[in-house]
């Protein structure tokens, strides 16, 4: 464990002058901030740990998410419930954390922390007629979505990490941008992101981040910004099978995306960060013509 933590430290330290070396051209797009938190959950499938970790000061708050961690061992040692310290390294477009180590075991009782997410709507499901309000306060239900398909997303505006929320939204943007430009995708799609922080994502919030997301000059006609009371949010998230709750103030945060087809039917569930939008856009191909 302390050979590989000590590569590493190695690796990391010729990064930083290999960096150096060209700073003329960029600047040093690292950040790296000493982490203490409990673990959660070990998603050994996904390569991530789920982290309940101390506020970052000057970064970010005390939250709960998961971590993708590159050091193999660490799936075979991490449990629920032990306390860990790590470093978290940021990146230009993604994050993870280095450097784990068990600073305390789990007590008996701390495995009450295990997540109790559901196993998410199966594939043809119909989606109930949800309602929640969007970025202008309006209220909207999902049915009213029907005959289109519906690509929806959870995020909320104040996540740091760029290869979580923010990368969500990049990959919306994304998306718009092509179906926007695809005459044949065009005319029927739309895309919704729910926020899963409703005390703070008002319907103001959620507008001045869609602007900046969804682009002019129809911001919001094929993209929504979402949220509602946290019973709403919460019964949307259940269906979906997204892992997320508050725990002592903190988000709990995973990430799950949806496509609905023109019938209201569950067509595709893209689980944590790395789908990639042309494989959205290819599925979005697929379900042309369905349920008209
Ligand atoms: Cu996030």
């Amino acid at each position: 464990m302390r050979a590989q933590r000590l590569a590493t430290w190695l690796a990391g330290v010729s990064m930083a002058f290999a960096l150096a070396a060209c700073q003329t051209q960029k600047p040093l797009p690292q950040q790296r901030f000493d982490l203490k938190g409990k673990v959660v959950a070990v998603n050994t499938g996904e390569s991530t740990v789920t982290l309940a970790h101390e506020a970052i000061p000057g970064y970010m708050a005390a939250m709960t998410m998961d971590y993708p961690v590159k050091d193999k061992w660490a799936f075979s040692v991490l449990k629920p419930g032990q306390t860990v310290t790590a470093t978290l390294v940021v990146a230009s477009d993604r994050a993870w954390l280095e450097g784990i180590v068990v600073s305390e075991e789990a007590k008996p009782e701390s495995t009450s922390l295990a997540p109790t997410g559901g196993a998410g709507a199966p594939l043809g499901e119909e989606v109930p007629d949800f309602a929640l309000v969007n970025q202008d306060g309006k209220l909207i239900h999902l049915h009213q979505y029907r005959g289109k398909p519906l690509l929806l997303t959870f995020i909320y505006t104040r996540c740091p990490l760029p290869d979580y929320c923010p990368l969500m939204s990049k990959n919306f943007a994304q998306i718009l941008g092509q179906v926007r430009s695809d005459p044949t995708l065009a005319p029927s799609t739309h895309l919704l992101s729910i926020s899963i922080d409703p005390d703070y994502d008002k319907p103001a919030v959620l507008r001045a981040y869609g602007l900046d997301c969804a682009g002019a000059p129809h911001p919001f006609n094929d993209w929504e910004f979402a949220s509602g009371t946290p019973e709403q949010v919460r019964r949307v998230a259940e269906f979906f099978g997204l892992k997320c709750w508050t725990e002592g103030g903190q988000i709990v945060h995973a990430l799950i995306t949806a496509l609905i087809g023109p019938d209201g039917k569950v067509r595709q569930l893209y689980r944590g960060n790395d789908w990639q939008p042309a494989q959205v856009l290819s599925d979005l191909g697929n379900l042309r013509g369905v349920g008209k």
